[in-house]
């Protein structure tokens, strides 16, 4: 049985950059929602019960059932993708990456602000909903990723490891912001923490 990432703050804790009813919304209800329909599934295909969350999205195409690998692929990425995104965001999280992840992004995007700008373009230029993601390859070096729907750099087995992923379906922003995603972008890097991201990419 998958369990969901428990916040360790209060859902009104990251105001006014993400609302308490939308934090509320999107862990109790949207989240809750993915793992209890990737858990159900589960449980009548024990076959995957030993399986991490990793494995099982890395290889979709072993669920011969096409109904089945369609409920996992959309619940299952939903549930890793919101353990990732509401792990990499808090109050008073690091503002800035430190070490190995520093060096990395300076060497990969000049600095933080092209690294923000691009994965700001990637999330903006999604059509519908879906996610940009930052990711580590299996070279260890740090590439921007967009995808729709709750599809993952997991489910391309190239080997990338998302570390950091910025949720743009209308339902991580649309009670505070509307229809501006753009500003929702902008406030989302004021609830990074850094360090979160950092963790993720020293265990690669
Ligand atoms: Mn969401």
């Amino acid at each position: 049985m998958f369990s969901q990432y428990s916040l360790p703050y209060d859902f009104g804790k990251l105001e006014p950059h993400i609302d308490k009813l939308t934090m509320e919304t999107h862990y109790t209800k949207h989240h809750a929602g993915y793992m209890n329909n990737l858990n159900a599934a589960i449980e009548k295909n024990p076959s995957l019960s030993n399986k991490t969350i990793e494995q099982i999205l890395g290889n979709l195409d072993h669920i011969a059932d096409e109904s089945l690998r369609t409920t996992i692929r959309n619940n299952g990425g939903g549930y890793y993708n919101h353990n990732l995104y509401f792990s990499t965001i808090a109050p008073n999280g690091a503002k800035t990456p430190t070490g190995k992840l520093d060096a990395q992004i300076k060497k990969d995007f000049g600095s933080l602000d092209f690294l923000k700008d691009a994965m700001a373009k990637a999330a903006l230029s999604r059509f519908g909903s879906g996610w940009a993601f930052l990711s580590v390859t299996k070279d260890g070096n740090l590439t921007i990723s967009s995808y729709p729907n709750q599809d993952n750099p997991l489910m391309d087995k190239k080997g990338d490891k998302p570390i950091l992923g910025i949720d743009v379906w209308e339902h991580a922003y649309y009670l505070k912001y509307k229809n501006l995603r753009g500003d929702y972008i902008k406030a989302f890097w004021n609830v990074v923490d850094w360090d979160a991201v950092g963790a993720l990419f020293d265990e690669k």
